[in-house]
């Protein structure tokens, strides 16, 4: 146990020693990050029953954690963004009053780690030497929070020394709020308290994060979502660069021609899998820089820089296969924390949509006995996770660790949208870019309570629920920034889907491996190479412009995914225009400008 300080910074150790006063744990120990350590921390996860390990010869260095059936995602509705304006947070947050909110959550935190250990996590986002990282220090009373964060960022003592006397650092406060009488144990479960008393909280103006009551994720992890997307937005805002939930992929030519291309897409898209696609097309090579977040930095030669903040992936288990990405597959051959999936004899883990039947028996998430013939419910919770190390992954490309980032020539934005939205276009320039991304969402497919089959939830760029601040002001500081730069070295913008739909409900459009075709594209427009036509909605590939050789999608329908449907982009018009009354007065004009030139374009022809 480390329980003295590994640092001089006094600002650091105060903030350490006012948090042990409120929440009187038993022990104290500062991560150092070292092996030695998290090995450690396995062990103790092991012997108290919370975590079991794995078949050494099958998955080394491998661990399964069940959560309480009450804590398996991020919780939107219990997470705030306590900015000290209403009006700042915006339509799509959640805002309560930040005094109010500390007080709430004071009450709670006092005495909330009885019987445990309060652990100190300074951790990196970004390579400790990059000028876009950032630092951030995570007080924990979860060892499940310490082992994945020693896999999702650079942790340890190497980050107290770049942090020095008087260093910046975002303050990361977490309890799972479940303390321990003297003697009492977690019995083998994990630990957190009921959803009424969960807050994930943000506090912009001070870049504090104070999450309460969830071991889980997003929630827990807060390097992720809390202060990569909601805090580094703020910051990014007011300094002039960009923090985004984006994938970011390195994509080489038969030629040796290098490009870098990052993509915003909501959830259930399939990002993870593009980041590590394997192209059909002969010579292309597409290699991974990061799966879930990129912070993009202007470089003195006027081009955006980005760098990929985390070092693991936190992938959804369910789904994943050797068909749909044999690289994430490998990626958590070894040294992964699997949570919530399902558990055979050998002790090796099984999920649906793992390309294979449940082999036998197995213990589901829930940690009962379950039987595929006989099952009712699946043996991996849907949002069943893998936290594997991004070293481990097959194509994580060479560079992904360097300090001063890889240079981005085009953003991808995109949705599942069975009908209207092409297979590709490219934005006429900056701005109508950001007007595309700004109306990205996914078609809601089952019943949703509040909304329509059919209806579009919008999701823009991704971040409805990781922007930590105004949406409206959101899309002016993209705009800004953009206007500002050269126009000839920003990145170039297209929108893709890969979902499209016949009317009769088969997909035109294969996915996976064959998306490498849409890149190819892509990549030959940042050469301003690749055929293309000026359409009224972006320009669109002219005929023959994608490559499909040696694809299976008939002339006809790849015509289909490459027109223009009148009636459904009138449709898109009306919703674009409700959809953007959210923002208010805040929506900058140059987004209404475009509509209003969308629509018109639209009728001219
Ligand atoms: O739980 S996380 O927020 O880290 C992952 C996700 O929900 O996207
Ligand atoms: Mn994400």
């Amino acid at each position: 146990m480390n329980e003295k300080p590994i640092t001089r910074h006094k600002k650091l150790i105060a903030w350490v020693e006012e948090w042990i006063r409120i929440c009187q744990p038993d022990n104290v120990h500062w991560c150092d990050g070292s092996q030695e350590e998290y090995d450690h921390l396995v062990k103790e996860e092991i012997a108290c029953g919370v975590a079991k390990k794995l078949n050494e010869k099958k998955r080394p260095d491998c661990i399964l954690y069940r959560s309480d059936p009450s804590d398996v995602a991020r919780v939107e509705n219990r997470t705030y963004i306590a900015s000290e304006k209403q009006e700042d947070a915006g339509p799509t947050n959640n805002w309560i009053d930040p005094k109010a909110l500390k007080k709430t959550m004071l009450d709670l935190y006092k005495g909330s780690m009885k019987g445990r250990t309060f652990y100190v996590i300074p951790f990196s986002m970004g390579p400790i030497d990059s000028p876009i990282a950032k630092i951030g220090i995570e007080i924990t009373d979860s060892r499940y929070v310490v082992l994945n964060m020693q896999i999702m960022t650079r942790v340890g003592t190497k980050v107290l020394e770049a942090l020095g006397e008087d260093g910046e650092f975002v303050p990361c406060m977490h309890s799972v709020g479940k303390p321990l009488a003297r003697g009492e144990s977690d019995h083998g479960l994990w630990p957190c308290a009921p959803l009424d008393k969960k807050y994930i909280s943000h506090f912009p103006e001070t870049r504090e994060i104070w999450s309460y009551g969830s071991g889980y994720g997003g929630n827990a992890l807060l390097g992720k979502k809390c202060l990569a997307l909601r805090i580094a937005s703020v910051q990014a805002r007011d300094e002039g660069w960009l923090a985004e939930h984006m994938l970011i992929l390195k994509l080489t030519s038969p030629e040796g021609k290098v490009k870098y291309i990052t993509g915003a897409f909501p959830s259930a898209c399939g990002k993870t899998n593009l980041a590590m696609l394997i192209p059909t097309i002969p010579g292309w090579q597409v290699e991974t820089i990061g799966d879930d977040i990129a912070w993009m930095k202007f470089g003195k030669d006027g081009r955006l820089y980005a760098i990929n903040p985390e070092a693991g992936f936190f992938g959804v288990a369910t789904g994943t296969s050797e068909e749909s990405n044999p690289n994430a597959m490998r990626a958590c051959d070894r040294e992964t924390i699997f949570t919530n999936v399902g558990l055979t004899k050998d002790n090796d883990i099984w999920w649906e949509g793992m390309g294979m039947d449940a082999p036998g028996k197995l213990i589901d998430w829930k940690g009962n006995e379950w039987e595929a013939s006989t099952a009712t419910a699946p043996a991996a919770h849907p949002n069943s996770r893998f936290t594997a190390r991004a070293k481990n992954c097959p194509v994580i490309a060479p560079e992904w660790e360097d300090p001063k980032g890889v240079p981005i020539s085009a953003f991808l934005f995109g949705g599942r949208r069975p009908s209207a939205i092409p297979l590709v276009y490219q934005s006429f320039d900056w701005i109508h870019g950001v007007f595309m991304a700004s109306c990205i969402g996914s078609e809601i497919t089952a019943a949703a309570l509040d909304l329509k089959i059919g209806t579009v939830r919008r999701d823009p760029m991704a971040m409805i629920p990781f922007c930590g601040y105004h949406m409206g002001d959101y899309f002016k500081h993209w705009i800004k920034l953009g206007t500002k730069a050269d126009a000839n070295k920003l990145p170039k913008i297209f929108s893709v889907n890969w979902f499209r739909k016949t009317r009769e409900g088969k997909w035109l459009w294969p996915g996976y491996g064959e998306n490498s075709r849409v890149l190819k594209w892509v990549f030959e427009r940042c050469d301003d190479e690749g055929s293309a036509v000026k359409t009224p909605i972006g320009y669109m590939p002219a005929p023959n412009a994608i490559d499909t050789t040696g694809l299976n999608v008939s002339a006809d329908d790849m015509k289909q995914l490459l027109s223009i449907d009148r009636e459904g982009w009138a449709r898109e018009i009306e919703m674009i225009r409700e959809h953007y009354a959210r923002f208010g007065n805040r929506l900058p004009e140059e987004l209404s400008d475009q509509l209003i030139a969308l629509e018109a374009r639209l009728k001219k022809v």
